[in-house]
């Protein structure tokens, strides 16, 4: 990890530049995916997953009996520990459920905000090197608690054609029987256009790798929303003496270890705090099972020191990290905190490692990555519902706001706008 000091303002963004994605190219790639898949719906499916996955699949819903063989090679210890992250989670999104709003806003006008549970999702679960099952939960939980009443899973399936059960346990335990067997950008396209075996849905989450991101993006253009917009993981630890330096190490790395783009910046008081845990980081690195994971993505990845605390905050609102971690004294720490604005989830103390609300506090782990935490949110219960408004208004209520309504409408020479409450308070002049 190379250690800049006190670097000036003007370098910031480039020395934090984040891994280049190169989305033209992969546009390219995955236009011609999507367009197969639409007009030859689980045919395009089945050829790409033997293409691509080297698997052939002959019914791409997961069966019931899949899912029960599935739920049986899963150990009970994790299975508690699954359970008990989702009461976590559960409890977090539950309570985010807002009441409906009803007010007054004049005599007889009443307004009203309700949210309701987009109809169907579709729900993107990556396979590859590590099995999200807790992405699982972070997505299908807050769909469960919006009311969603279609929801689906897509994932890919391994080399003998079958779905990682902790996967498919995850999947059962919070009730979506729904699973298909697509990966890559030919599931989002089978959830954008439909197939036979993959209803179109409204919206769609997860994470995924380029092709995916691409996919997602080319769905929007087609009238489907999506959770947000992607890139690989990263994280930003600030730390200052009070930080200590192996914690701060394990957490660094266990962004790391995701993805080879992913991205780790170490924002440290001195350069005494950025060498010790650069010592660490390189002890720890070399005993994980995915160091060569790890380690490419410490290329991308620097150690910079700010001495100036004011200036360390600037750095962290315009890097907007994913996870950001603040490890500084107890005395500092309230003010830092309330300085943050933007960043996706940010995370308390040594004692709160990232993998927490990876897992299993109960926040969300789908967060804004590349910058994004400048202007989007985490995936939370809102991203699952819309919010409708309603309104009624009385003959009162009319008679109120009509000559407000008559003479804007009038000024922006819209006369039927007008008419519309003419019409009406002409009536009720007639009629009382
Ligand atoms: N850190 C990842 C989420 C995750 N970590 C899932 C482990 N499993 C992106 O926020
Ligand atoms: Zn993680």
């Amino acid at each position: 990890m190379k250690t800049i000091v006190n670097p000036a303002r003007g370098v910031w963004k480039s020395e934090l530049a984040r891994p280049v994605q190169k989305s033209r190219d992969i546009e390219k790639i995955v236009k011609p995916i999507m367009r197969k898949v639409k007009r030859q719906g689980d045919k395009a499916l089945k050829k790409f997953a033997l293409e691509y996955d080297h698997v052939s699949i002959k019914h791409l819903p997961v069966s019931r009996e899949e899912i029960a063989n599935g739920k049986l090679l899963v150990s009970e210890d994790l299975k508690q520990a699954i359970i008990q992250a989702k009461e976590n989670i559960e409890k977090f999104h539950e309570a985010q459920q807002t009441p409906d709003l009803v007010m007054e806003t004049m005599e007889g006008v009443v307004c009203m905000r309700r949210s309701v549970g987009i109809q169907k999702v579709g729900l993107y679960i990556p396979g590859g090197t590590a099995p999200l099952f807790s992405t699982v939960l972070m997505l299908g939980i807050p769909a469960n608690i919006a009311g969603c009443e279609e929801i689906i899973l897509c994932t890919p399936p391994n080399k003998e054609g079958n779905i990682h059960p902790a996967i498919l346990y995850t999947a059962d335990l919070i009730g979506i029987d729904k699973i298909i067997k697509v990966g890559g950008a030919q599931a989002i396209a089978a959830m954008t256009y439909g197939t036979e075996s993959v209803p179109a849905v409204d919206k769609i989450f997860g994470p995924g790798n380029q092709y995916v991101t691409a996919a997602k993006q080319l769905a929007v253009k087609k009238g489907v929303a999506i959770d947000m917009p992607a890139g690989p993981s990263e994280v930003l630890v600030y730390a200052d003496e009070s930080a200590i330096p192996a914690f701060v190490a394990s957490d660094l790395l266990s962004q790391a270890e995701h993805g080879v783009d992913s991205q780790v910046i170490l924002l440290a008081s001195s350069e005494k705090v950025a060498q010790r845990v650069i010592q660490e980081v390189d002890l720890q690195v070399e005993k994980l099972s995915r160091k060569e994971i790890a380690k490419r993505a410490l290329q991308n990845s620097v150690a910079v020191v700010l001495t100036n605390q004011d200036k360390a905050i600037d750095l962290i609102n315009e890097y907007a990290p994913e996870h950001l971690i603040i490890c500084v004294k107890e005395d500092d720490e309230e003010e830092v905190v309330s300085r943050i604005k933007n960043a996706g989830s940010v995370f308390i103390g040594n004692f709160t490692p990232e993998s927490a609300g990876d897992y299993a506090s109960g926040t969300n782990h789908t967060l804004p990555t590349y910058g994004y935490a400048r202007n989007y949110s985490g995936v939370s219960l809102d991203s699952f519902t819309k919010k409708i408004t309603y309104q009624k208004i009385s003959e009162q209520g009319i008679k109120n706001i009509g000559p407000t309504i008559e003479i804007m409408a009038a000024n922006e020479m819209l006369e039927a706008h007008k008419n519309a409450v003419t019409i009406r308070l002409n009536y009720l002049k007639e009629n009382q």
